[in-house]
């Protein structure tokens, strides 16, 4: 039988289901160190990831590694040029939590445009003693202007719920989308500074890489209107923390809804002292059904990459498909 690693706790099903196939190694503790997780390695002929990273020295350490399963969509824990000399293949967990995904991106541009978690913070305080005109006053959602950052699948998604909103929608992305996808959400493309300028609601759905490290920073946000709210789904390090806590704290932008943060799990201390900023903990796909679907997915490409069950061969979700069927090198 061929040997895995699940480096993270999963849904105990998902591991009955790997079982059927391979001899499981399963982490269901703490994250692993990068020792730990090498040394884990070391043996096996495939693994299951959650975010955790893979490079060249976790690959070197595993010479019979052959495919990396991510339960994400991102994969920026991959070092894919490592994975490609090596002709170790990556796979990730895309659509099955477009839907779960946006819906938590609204829920998080709503609470942070009408102070939901801030005024409810006043209140647990006890400092709630009279209904007054000028309470938390925030921003309407309703016929603003919603801006997307990253118009991909989840970017889409956002901004088909704008449609219901009765909401401008203006995007910026690598590239502009299919004409008829524009059609579609009624959404116009601009530079990323026009659209920072023009939006009531920026929202970020673009994946993490090197040209996108603090796509917004103390220079974006100088152009976004003092009204505006930010809200970042998509990866710690696309924006700049510590100039964000300046620009809440100074009131340079109304609010902000954060679930992913630069060196997440800990949190830039500035944006703990500040009010208006709504943070999570990196839970925008984290529905039942939604994670159940990610870590069946995971699972699936595991299993048919390495060459077991109904797909033996051919991965669903591979993100470097062209090692696929190359030896192990
Ligand atoms: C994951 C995510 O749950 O899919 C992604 O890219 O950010 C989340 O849905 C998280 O990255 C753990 O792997």
């Amino acid at each position: 039988m061929q040997k895995i690693l699940v480096a993270r706790p999963i849904f105990p099903d998902v591991i009955d289901r790997l079982k059927l196939y391979f001899d499981v190694d399963w982490n269901n503790g703490e994250a692993l160190s990068p020792e730990a997780l090498h040394q884990r390695l070391a043996d096996k002929d495939g693994a299951l990831t959650a975010g955790d990273p893979i490079g060249a020295a976790a690959l070197a350490a595993a010479p019979r590694l052959r495919v990396v399963s991510n339960m994400a969509v991102g994969y920026n824990n991959f070092d894919i040029a490592a994975f490609n000399a090596l002709n170790v293949l990556g796979t990730n967990t895309p659509d099955v939590l477009n839907e779960t995904t946006a819906d938590f991106g609204w829920a998080l541009m709503m609470a942070a445009a009408r102070r939901v978690t801030e005024s409810e913070h006043f209140l647990r305080a006890g400092k709630w003693d009279k209904w007054s005109f000028d309470a938390f006053l925030g921003s309407d959602i309703y016929g603003a202007t919603l801006g997307v950052i990253g118009m991909g699948r989840i970017g889409q998604a956002l901004a088909r719920r704008a449609l219901g909103f009765n909401m401008r929608v203006v995007y910026h992305n690598r590239s502009r989308v299919a004409p008829e996808i524009e059609r579609e959400l009624n959404a116009e493309y601009l530079s990323k500074e026009d659209l920072l300028k023009a939006a009531d609601h920026v929202v970020l759905v673009l994946p993490y890489t090197a040209q996108n490290h603090h796509t917004i920073g103390a220079t974006e946000l100088a152009l976004m209107k003092p009204t505006a709210t930010l809200t970042n789904i998509a990866r710690g390090g696309i924006v700049d923390d510590a100039a964000l806590a300046h620009a809440l704290r100074t009131r340079q932008i109304a609010s902000a809804a954060l679930d992913v943060f630069e060196g997440e799990p800990r949190v830039h201390p500035a944006l703990l002292e500040v009010e208006n900023v709504v943070l999570t903990p990196h839970i925008a796909s984290a529905s039942e059904a939604t994670r159940r679907a990610m870590a069946n997915l995971a699972a699936d490409n595991l299993i048919a990459a390495l060459g077991e069950g109904p797909r033996a061969g051919q991965p669903p979700n591979p993100i470097n498909p062209a090692v696929l069927g190359k030896a192990r090198t």
